[in-house]
């Protein structure tokens, strides 16, 4: 038993600078996805290809000044969305707000995110462990917000092979990533079929990232 220095409930060091906001979001999450209608108005969830050709299992869309893109030319950081050739949307406040949080409480100064990735994980949907390096600064942390149906987060070591652990991420929580665990290998295991009140059948995953 210790008196001093306990986490505060719902925050879970998981690794060097890698830090499990839990439920940190969950007051603001039916707002965060009112925002993901409007913006996938405006910039449709699509399925990229991947450089290999391969088309991704998660939809993908994205607000601010810079959004990732992949296609047969490769992956990066494009300020209109190619499907209509015209800026992404605007990033909502309510966005840029929990992400400033959430990287503060994790011990990160304000994130001043100029990109923000939406994926959607329809039943079925996963991500294969990789590594995000398409950004200029790696030492700047990214911020995950998760929304929706739970999910398998698989994370791994600074090399392919190390052993992978899993990470049960729900509705709500958030996962901030810098320092040394800014390079893991990571990825998400396919998305079980359920229902969640606030999003019907699928998963929505929000990360914050400096680009530029
Ligand atoms: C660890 N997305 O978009 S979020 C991605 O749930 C991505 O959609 C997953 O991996 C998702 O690139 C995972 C958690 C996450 C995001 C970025 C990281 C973990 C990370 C960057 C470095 C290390
Ligand atoms: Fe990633």
């Amino acid at each position: 038993m210790t008196l001093f220095g306990d986490p505060p409930p719902g925050r879970e060091e998981i690794g060097e600078g890698a830090v499990v906001l839990h439920g940190f979001a969950r007051d603001v999450a039916a707002e965060l996805v009112q925002e993901i209608a409007r913006i996938t108005a405006a910039a449709p969830l699509r399925r990229m290809v991947t450089p290999g050709g391969r088309s991704m299992s998660v939809a993908m869309t994205n607000c601010g000044r810079l959004g990732w893109v992949s296609d047969a030319r490769g992956y990066r950081y494009d300020a209109a969305d190619p499907l209509s050739g015209v800026a992404w949307p605007v990033m909502p406040e309510v966005f840029l707000r929990v992400a400033d949080r959430a990287a503060r409480e994790a011990g990160f100064a304000g994130l001043a995110p100029d990109a923000c990735l939406v994926n959607r994980y329809d039943p079925g949907a996963r991500m294969g462990l990789h590594q995000d390096r398409d950004e200029l600064d790696l030492g700047a942390p990214i911020v995950s917000v998760s929304l929706g149906l739970p999910a398998v987060f698989l994370w791994g070591g600074e090399s392919r092979k190390d052993a992978v652990r899993r990470l049960r991420l729900e509705s709500g929580d958030v996962v901030v990533w810098g320092g040394a665990s800014r390079l893991v290998f990571h990825g998400v295991a396919p998305l079980k079929e359920a229902e969640h009140e606030l999003t019907g059948r699928c998963r929505y995953n929000l990360t914050f990232r400096k680009a530029r």
